[in-house]
């Protein structure tokens, strides 16, 4: 063959090629065998290495993926990836509808898109031709995944269209996702191979874009549906239906049961059809997305500082599913408290393996009358630990067996009580081991002491080699301690010695709250480290003067002396101050407290700062936060991706403000 006729069959070979990519990947109707696609696929690798500089970006062979990343390089979006209004039940997708006509009037269609539960791209083609895939980041800036997202062969890598109808940019918006079948077979592998498994399809499809080894995404069974524009040059639309078509048209996958319609009637209908039927479809959806059709409209109704006005997310309820209680079996939790959690047979509800769900005390327990064989409802939504909803009795045959809470801590044997006016269990064990790794780890937390690197996993580690039994030891772990232990190598031991030193300065509220006094939350370890200003104060303090602080309760009161009394208190405070952990409050500041009285409701991420350290400041200038919006809160502050928090405060008149605002506000007042 001469030059040009191998140029020739290239290029026939990759017409080919991505032909019957399309007819498998795009329009799941393969019209080759495997075989005969591997043969065209080699017969291309070989005639491009014989010829390097033939090899174009668009070529199907540069799927493959190349070497790894060292990091993912950050994109900004030309378009910022807003994010979706939601609305939970009929009456909010009316709402969402009244709020439209109000603005564009009667005259309104709308596409219906179901929710894919998938993680949301960016492609950006430049000439038809990928050049950038990100994923949405922060709506503003992603990750520039580009040679991961090249493996999945349901993304055309070049546009199919004549030269003369190729736009000069696009940026086309959609879900990658891994199917339900293909995601159990994954786990399956993983489970064979003794790798962790994944939660969900959606985080095993996030966890493959986010290789840095684009040879591991390419095995990843990884789709996509194509569904939204971001910046575009050189080409015009009137409808987002219009956009639909034209991307099939380019070759993307395209949902087939997105519908237009005219009726807002019908809208709901086809949206609580699908929350019927969402099982019988091969992907996992956890909800429907609602467009109005015409860009025009849309335009007029604009954006508020994070949702169009134009669509909206409608959210199905959690999932039900109906299981089996093999056992219920009780953990001790850092308080020792004991919390009985029911063993399921295990179940797929909302796309993730349910086998445990918390029974709480042991009054839900008898209030919902639960036996050991019951037939049970579980709920789970979102990210939440899963519930027992109710007992189905019908099923019962009789050999169901009722629970009783035990008398002995399965932990360590001791004693177990249940005080008066208390629904939980404790055990009475001073040297419960079950306890102590929780309260180590309670300790360490975010929140509290804040040490990282030091989790559960690493605390559990350092227990079963003898190196700590409180968590006053920590402070006296050397490196050469570290260094022997399993997958602690000399720079993670650098690390935790670090964090764990650096820790010692952290301010008395932190300390006190870290201590996990029953019923003393960092709110509570915040007024009582101003109250008393150091922590030999608060030792001695007497049950009358802890109730004269604001907010200080009798229970805390209580709490707070009984915990000072123990033996076992007053040795782990002698090993943290000769440890020179600080327990002194900060000088207290000059001045009346710029931000008492006020309260702040936080949503959304902030910039430059995490929550708790937003949460510090405010309430270090006297301003408390609290963790829903009502008529009596006086700030939100607002981040990217603002949760319902934002939408109520708009709906109460709530004051919203963004970061810059806060940053003025206490700027101001310090
Ligand atoms: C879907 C998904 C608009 C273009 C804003 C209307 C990811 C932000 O199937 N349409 C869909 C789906 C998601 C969408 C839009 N249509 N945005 C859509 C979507 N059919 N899943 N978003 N988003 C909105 C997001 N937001 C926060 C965190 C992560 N992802």
């Amino acid at each position: 063959m001469d030059r040009v006729q191998v140029e020739g069959r290239i290029k026939e070979l990759r017409e080919l090629i991505n032909h019957h990519n399309y007819l498998y990947y795009v329009l799941d109707n393969p019209q080759i065998s495997d075989a005969e696609y591997d043969k065209l696929m080699r017969e291309l690798i070989d005639l491009e290495s014989q010829f390097p500089e033939l090899v174009t970006p668009d070529s199907p062979t540069q799927r493959i993926g190349g070497e790894p990343l060292p990091a993912f390089e950050r994109v900004t979006h030309r378009e910022a990836m807003i994010s979706l209004a939601d609305a939970f039940n009929e009456g909010e997708l009316r709402d969402f509808h009244r709020r439209v006509v109000a603005a564009v009037g009667e005259q309104v269609e709308y596409v219906v898109e179901l929710k894919i539960d998938g993680l949301a791209i960016s492609l950006t083609y430049e000439n038809g031709i990928l050049v950038t895939a990100a994923t949405r980041g922060d709506g503003t800036v992603g990750e520039d995944v580009t040679q991961n997202v090249k493996t999945i062969k349901s993304v055309p890598l070049r546009l199919n269209l004549p030269p003369d109808k190729t736009p000069p940019l696009i940026e086309v918006r959609g879900e990658i996702y891994i199917p339900k079948e293909d995601f159990l077979k994954l786990n399956q592998e993983r489970e064979d191979m003794e790798l962790p498994t994944f939660a969900n399809p959606r985080n095993a499809a996030a966890g493959s874009i986010r290789q840095l080894d684009p040879k591991i995404a390419a095995q990843r069974p990884l789709s996509t549906f194509m569904y939204g524009i971001g910046y575009r040059e050189g080409i015009e639309f009137e409808s987002h239906y219009e956009v639909l078509e034209f991307y099939k048209t380019c070759g993307f996958r395209v949902n087939p049961y997105i519908k237009l319609f005219k009726s807002f009637d019908d809208v709901v209908a086809y949206c609580m059809s699908w929350r019927e039927k969402r099982d019988s479809l091969p992907y996992e959806i956890d909800g429907m997305v609602i467009k109005v059709n015409s860009l025009l409209q849309q335009q007029i109704l604009g954006s508020t500082t994070k949702n169009p006005r134009w669509a909206i997310a409608y959210k199905f309820p959690a999932e039900q599913k109906v299981t089996v209680i093999e056992d219920i079996i009780v953990s001790v939790g850092r308080t020792g408290i004991l919390t009985p959690n029911a063993v399921l047979r295990p179940i797929n509800i909302a796309g993730s393996t349910v086998s445990r769900a918390t029974l709480h005390n042991e009054d839900y327990i008898k209030e919902k009358d639960i036996r050991i064989g019951d037939s049970v409802i579980v709920q789970k939504a979102g990210d939440i630990i899963p519930e027992v909803v109710e007992v189905i009795k019908e099923r019962r045959t009789g050999r169901e067996k009722e629970f009783k809470m035990p008398n002995r801590c399965p932990e360590c044997g001791s004693e177990t009580v249940r005080l008066p006016g208390e629904a939980a269990h404790r055990c009475t064990g001073v040297a419960c081991p079950a306890q102590i790794r929780r309260s180590i780890i309670h300790f360490a937390s975010r929140d509290a002491m804040d040490i990282r690197g030091l989790g559960p996993a690493v605390v559990s580690l350092l227990l079963s080699n003898n190196l700590i039994q409180d968590a006053s030891d920590i402070y006296f772990i050397k490196k050469e301690d570290l260094i022997p232990l399993e997958r602690m190598g000399e720079k993670s031991a650098d690390n935790l010695i670090k964090a764990i030193q650096d820790s010692k300065k952290q301010p008395l509220s932190r300390l006190i709250f870290a201590l996990g006094i029953p019923f003393i939350g960092s709110r509570a370890s915040t007024l009582l480290a101003e109250a008393l200003g150091s922590m030999e104060k608060l030792q001695t303090a007497s049950y009358d003067e802890l109730i004269k602080i604001p907010e200080i309760g009798e229970k805390m009161a209580e709490s707070i002396v009984t915990f000072f009394k123990q033996e076992q208190t007053k040795k782990l405070l002698k090993r943290l101050k000769d440890a020179g952990v600080n327990m002194q409050e900060d000088t207290p500041r000059e001045g009346k407290k710029p931000l008492e009285n006020l309260t702040f409701v936080l949503t959304g991420t902030l910039e430059k700062y995490s929550r708790s350290q937003a949460k510090e400041i405010i309430e270090n200038l006297g301003g408390r936060v609290s963790s829903s919006v009502s008529k009596k809160t006086d700030y939100v502050v607002l981040g990217r991706d603002p949760g319902s928090k934002y939408d109520r405060a708009v709906q109460l008149g709530v004051k919203i403000i963004d970061e810059k605002e806060f940053e003025r506000l206490i700027a101001l007042e310090q």
